[in-house]
């Protein structure tokens, strides 16, 4: 059983994580969560046990526009793949919600069944003050569950900036939902979000909507064949309706097919293993800067030097060279 002496032990809580307890999963998300140093210590002990027992999911990151229909779909996709006899964890990357109080959260009405589940566990995304920060932690809980046996992992984009990207390099397919509209412009799609899509859904194919959403799909499917060409996975342009359920298993065989041709091709590893680096990288990115930040010459410098930037006195370049200086307590050559 977990205690609260187990959930002060990455080993203990770890174990606990494995067994599938919920109080243990809970416990460890909410622990990589945490910004203290003392947690972050522990964090990193809980990730490194669970890591030999990660990367069994299919990674799924789905993205659209703010009533397109995620959180209903995301229902009714998560209780069919359950059917299936899978165990679906729903995370969000959603660096707005301090502000919104939390995109999953406030949607949970519309996840009423889904939460409900016990093959579902649920969690909104983390306040963080960065997306990179969001990222980091929406990454580590991702692990976290697949560790305690959810074979998919669903994570939920807000849809509205730059968080699609952020999403795209965690996940194994990207799936991008479409209403029944017009173009990208009318849809208020961003620039390039598109491009990140392995696959497209146009949902709300029913009742009235059935027939825009017809000529949705074949102008997708129109625009995407001049969008771009890869030997391996032909984007496909489904449809569905997230209300009556019509089309959802469709989706799920094409995330199973899209799962074969990757692995076939030996992509789904190459992709993981570059979105390692790409995290790793982005660790010594935050982590640098944190320390740079918490420096105490540094501290002491910055706001003068910040003032000086602000007011157009001093170049940006030389006061970064002057703070790392300071950090590194020697002097350097060039910043790059
Ligand atoms: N007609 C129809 N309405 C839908 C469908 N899916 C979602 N909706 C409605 O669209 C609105 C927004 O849905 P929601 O899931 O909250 O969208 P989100 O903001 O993307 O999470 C709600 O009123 C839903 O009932 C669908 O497949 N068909
Ligand atoms: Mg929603």
């Amino acid at each position: 059983m977990t205690t609260p002496s187990t959930l002060n032990d990455p080993a203990a809580l770890a174990a606990a994580v494995r067994r599938g307890e919920r109080r243990a999963l809970a416990r460890a998300i909410t622990l990589i969560e945490s910004t203290r140093p003392d947690h972050r210590v522990r964090a990193d002990a809980l990730l490194t046990a669970l890591l030999p027992h990660t990367g069994n999911s299919v990674r799924i990151g789905i993205s659209g526009v703010p009533g397109v229909g995620k959180s209903t779909f995301i229902e009714a996709f998560g209780l069919h793949v359950i059917g299936r006899g899978h165990k679906v964890a729903v995370l969000a990357v959603d660096p707005t919600s301090q502000r919104t109080g939390g995109s999953i959260l406030g949607d949970k009405t519309r996840m009423v069944d889904l939460s409900r589940d016990d093959g579902a566990f649920i969690r909104p995304s983390p306040a963080g003050a960065t997306l990179g920060g969001v990222a980091r932690r929406t990454r580590e809980a991702m692990l976290i569950c697949e560790a305690a046996g959810f074979d998919v992992v669903i994570v939920e984009t807000v849809g509205v900036g730059q968080s699609e990207t952020a999403v795209a390099d965690m996940v194994d397919l990207f799936l991008l939902l479409l209403l029944p509209a017009g173009g990208d412009e009318l849809q208020g799609i961003k620039k390039g979000i598109v491009e990140l899509a392995d696959l497209v859904v146009v949902n709300k194919a029913d009742g009235d909507l059935a027939a825009t959403a017809r000529h949705t799909v074949a102008d997708y499917r129109h625009a995407l064949t001049l969008l771009r060409h890869e030997a391996d996975w032909r984007v496909p342009v489904l449809s569905c309706s997230a209300i009556t359920r019509a089309g959802i298993d469709a989706v799920w065989e094409t995330v199973g097919e899209h799962r074969a041709a990757m692995v076939a091709a030996g992509r789904r590893s190459a992709r993981r293993a570059e979105q390692a680096r790409a995290w790793l990288w982005s660790e010594i990115r935050e982590s640098l800067v944190e320390s740079l930040r918490r420096h105490p010459d540094v501290r002491a410098a910055l706001p003068d030097l910040e003032a000086r930037v602000t007011a157009g006195t001093l170049v940006p370049a030389a006061a970064a060279r002057t703070l790392l200086e300071r950090f590194l307590g020697r002097p350097v050559g060039t910043v790059d």
